[in-house]
């Protein structure tokens, strides 16, 4: 899986449209990042984000498919470690059963309402996830588009709050070190194009 830096030199992602507004605009970072549009349930990382609902029982969208992919195993272990669920704006962590990757990081995203009420909660899927993936020794982390799809939020909107808490988190070092790799995974055309527009205004080249 190719680095948005690799990205860049390849001609493959653009520079930012507008300029970048970052406390510090090094591109060091960009080694670290990813862009890649696939079916989250084929990558072999050591954990792939679910946008699931507070149940965990699974659903429709990128859950149905995690589920469906990771065997009926999963929802036990789900059921099992966590019988209350989790909280919108909070993230627990499953093993990836039938799946490639090692774990699945469960989190649930805000049903999309207003920016003021919705990003907040957001923001904290992301910084949720990163914590358990720290806390698990997860070193590679995929994310799908949480509360992107049936829960409505507007993917560039959405975008914009996972490139800005994932650049904070790893400028700040709140990873510890130890995250090697994200990968921001698109699906539908509308998260490839607020994802190509939005990414390189927190994740600029050289
Ligand atoms: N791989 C990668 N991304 C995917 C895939 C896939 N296989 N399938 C869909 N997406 P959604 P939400 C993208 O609706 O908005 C469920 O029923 C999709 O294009 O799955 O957080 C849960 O149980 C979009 O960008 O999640 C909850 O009830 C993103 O994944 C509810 O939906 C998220 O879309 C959660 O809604």
């Amino acid at each position: 899986i190719p680095t948005i830096a690799r990205l860049y030199a390849a001609g493959r992602l653009s520079p930012p449209a507008a300029a970048p507004a970052l406390r510090n605009p090094s591109a060091a970072l960009n080694r670290r990042i990813s862009l890649l549009r696939a079916d989250i349930t084929t990558l072999p990382v050591d954990a792939i984000v679910n946008a699931a609902k507070n149940s965990l029982r699974g659903g429709g969208g990128v859950d149905g498919a995690i589920h469906s992919a990771a065997g009926r195993a999963l929802v036990a272990e789900c059921l099992a470690m966590y019988p209350d669920g989790c909280d919108t704006g909070d993230a627990v962590i499953t093993a990836g059963h039938k799946l490639p990757a090692k774990h699945v990081i469960h989190t649930v995203g805000p049903v999309y309402q207003s920016q003021a009420a919705s990003e907040p909660l957001l923001k904290s899927c992301y910084e949720s996830c990163l914590d358990v993936a720290v806390e698990n020794g997860c070193a590679t982390i995929a994310f799908s588009g949480v509360s992107t799809g049936i829960y409505g939020y507007p993917s560039e909107k959405a975008a914009h709050v996972a490139c800005r808490t994932v650049r904070d988190f790893l400028e700040e070092g709140d990873d510890e070190g130890k995250i090697e790799r994200v990968i921001f995974v698109t699906f539908l055309d509308k998260d490839v194009n607020a994802y190509n527009a939005v990414l390189p205004l927190y994740f600029p080249p050289d």
